[in-house]
């Protein structure tokens, strides 16, 4: 689905997060957005809402994520959430080997479903934790490759890896959808990044869906 331009001429993209239980989805999204970090596993219940505004070389996007619930019982709702998505970040947790199988499993219904629509990343999280690693870096860039993915290793813990792989699915998203969103006006507070690029975070929002989002009690993390 083609990405709209917003009042303001920002570019207007969804982006969802899909991935087993407990592969740190939340983690990220939250170290992205908010800075923050939580030990505890705190189970996202259906999903939640955030939103980034980012400036990328004087074009405007609005980022509307949509972080999913990677709980079994939940699976069935992951349609509502990755319908019109222009992007999406399939997560796994590098310690945990039936995490990487899950993810393969979201990105054959993905894929089938959307067909090559959405710009695809794959995620290998925790990376803080390289001494227990089970998925080799070798498997997993060959697997992404042969599904027209890009993959990246974060670890929300480290704060490591996350900026880069929003900023290249943002910088795709872009270029997918052309050189013709309105350039906005210099902000002061923008930081030059490797390559040339311009960044600016415009502004953050979070938000819960209506309907019951949000976190819940509980984890399997211990
Ligand atoms: N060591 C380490 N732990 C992490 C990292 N990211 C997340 N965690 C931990 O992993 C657990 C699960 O993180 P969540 O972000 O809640 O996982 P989730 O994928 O959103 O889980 P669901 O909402 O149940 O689908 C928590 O205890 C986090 O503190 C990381 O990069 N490194
Ligand atoms: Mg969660």
């Amino acid at each position: 689905m083609a990405a709209r331009t917003g009042g303001g001429g920002s570019l207007q993209v969804k982006v969802v997060l899909l991935g087993e239980g407990c592969v740190g989805k939340t983690s990220i999204v939250l170290r992205y957005v908010q800075n923050q970090f939580n030990d505890k596993h705190i189970q996202t219940l259906q999903a939640s809402f955030l939103q980034k505004n980012l400036t990328i070389n004087r074009r405007r996007l609005c980022l509307n994520i949509w972080d999913t619930a990677g709980q079994e019982r939940y699976h069935a709702l992951g349609p509502i959430y990755y319908r019109d998505s222009h992007a999406a970040i399939v997560v796994y947790d590098i310690t945990d080997e039936d995490s990487f199988t899950k993810a393969k499993n979201w990105v054959r219904e993905l894929r089938k479903m959307l067909g090559d629509s959405c710009v695809l990343v794959i995620v290998g999280n925790k990376s803080d934790l390289e001494k227990n690693k089970v998925i080799q870096e070798k498997d997993a860039q060959e697997y992404a490759a042969s599904v027209g993915a890009k993959h990246f290793y974060t670890s929300a813990k480290q704060n490591k890896g996350i900026e880069e792989m929003f900023l290249d699915l943002s910088k795709r998203l872009l270029e997918k959808e052309g050189n013709n969103s309105n350039p906005s006006s210099t902000n002061p507070s923008s930081t030059r990044r490797p390559g040339g690029i311009t960044v600016t975070d415009d502004s953050i929002r979070t938000d819960r869906p209506s309907g019951g989002g949000g976190g819940g009690g509980g984890g399997c993390c211990g």
